[in-house]
């Protein structure tokens, strides 16, 4: 059987200075995703602006620009079975207080404007961020996932 849903996963700057992004891909390979996608960037506030465009006009917005652009992020796109949802799942809520205990932001953060990580919230929007991020294309190849962690 073959999943083709996909996700885009960002480890935000804080992720990334904390040391955090073995962690966090780890968390996604030993899941079952596959990786289709990565890369350590440096974002413009005007690539972040079009990446958060629906949250314009909030009063976080200004500070989540400047949050975003203070280091590098690394950008990513998993596979698989509800990557989109589960893959929410596995961040935890965005207010780190508000998360479960065993996701990403309920072990490793505190407050809602450092939560270390994004992940798309529609499969509509996962096509969009994908576009945005990897404007270059993914690459295409076979792993062994497919056969041992789908039916
Ligand atoms: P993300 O897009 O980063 O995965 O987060 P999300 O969907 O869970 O939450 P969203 O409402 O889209 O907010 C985007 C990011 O803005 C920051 N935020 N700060 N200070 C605040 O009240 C506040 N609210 C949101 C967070 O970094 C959140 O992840």
């Amino acid at each position: 059987m073959s999943v083709t849903e996909r996700t885009y996963i960002m480890i935000k700057p804080d992720g990334v200075q904390r040391s955090l992004v073995g962690k966090i891909i780890a968390r996604f390979e030993e899941r079952g995703y596959k990786l289709i996608a990565l890369k350590l960037v440096q974002a413009t506030e005007e690539h972040l602006e079009k990446h958060y465009a629906d949250l314009k006009g909030k009063a976080f917005f200004p500070g989540l620009i400047k949050y975003m652009a203070s280091g590098p992020v690394v950008g990513m796109v998993w596979e698989g079975l509800d990557a989109v949802k589960t893959g929410r799942v596995m961040l935890g809520a965005t207010n780190p207080l508000a998360s479960s205990v065993g996701s990403i932001r309920g072990d490793f953060c505190l407050a809602v404007g450092r939560n270390i990580c994004h992940g798309s919230d529609s499969v509509e929007n996962a096509e969009k961020e994908i576009k945005l991020w990897f404007p270059e294309g993914t690459v295409q190849y076979t792993s062994a996932l497919e056969s041992w962690v789908f039916e």
